[in-house]
């Protein structure tokens, strides 16, 4: 099992590494769908700014200071077919990482030991810890960085 730190160095690695594989990718690259039910990699990145912006830290947020919080379940499909676009160039979708991404760690920061066992609930998953989510959220970001490298690795075989 992960520890809170390997989690935190987890989460604290994927800014440079988002900005290393796709930092320099054209539009052609940003907009290749490997198939018609994947993500494209602009598209990918876009949810990692909108999981952070308002899922991943938010429940953070209110397991450390609510008392067992009834947070809501999120509709990924709903929300991607409704979200706005108009911030999805490749340069804003990496700042707004690096932004939103900075402001998680430095709330990560202020929780003591024992605020890392407090518990939410969920619907869907049932109650869990914040060190439990803590961990579904760096496991969140080692799934996408893979599936952007298995995208960029279709792209170049094409
Ligand atoms: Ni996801």
């Amino acid at each position: 099992m992960p520890t809170l730190n390997d989690s935190l160095a987890t989460l604290a690695a994927t800014e440079a590494t988002l900005r290393r594989l796709t930092g320099q990718l054209d539009d052609a690259a940003l907009d290749f769908r490997p198939a018609t039910d994947t993500w494209t990699i602009r598209e990918i990145l876009a949810h990692l700014v909108d999981d952070e912006a308002f899922i991943m830290r938010q429940r953070l947020e209110r397991i450390a200071k609510e008392e067992r919080p009834h947070l809501a379940p999120h509709d990924e499909k709903h929300w991607h077919a409704n979200r706005n676009t108009a911030r999805d160039a490749r340069d804003e979708l990496l700042a707004d990482f690096q932004t939103q991404r900075i402001a998680s760690l430095n709330v990560a920061q202020l929780l003591r030991p024992a605020d890392w066992q407090r518990v939410g609930f969920q619907p869907e998953y049932g109650e869990f810890t914040a060190e439990d989510w803590l961990k579904h959220w760096a496991d969140h970001d080692t799934v996408h960085v893979h599936q952007i490298e298995q995208t960029l690795n279709a792209y170049h075989q094409q």
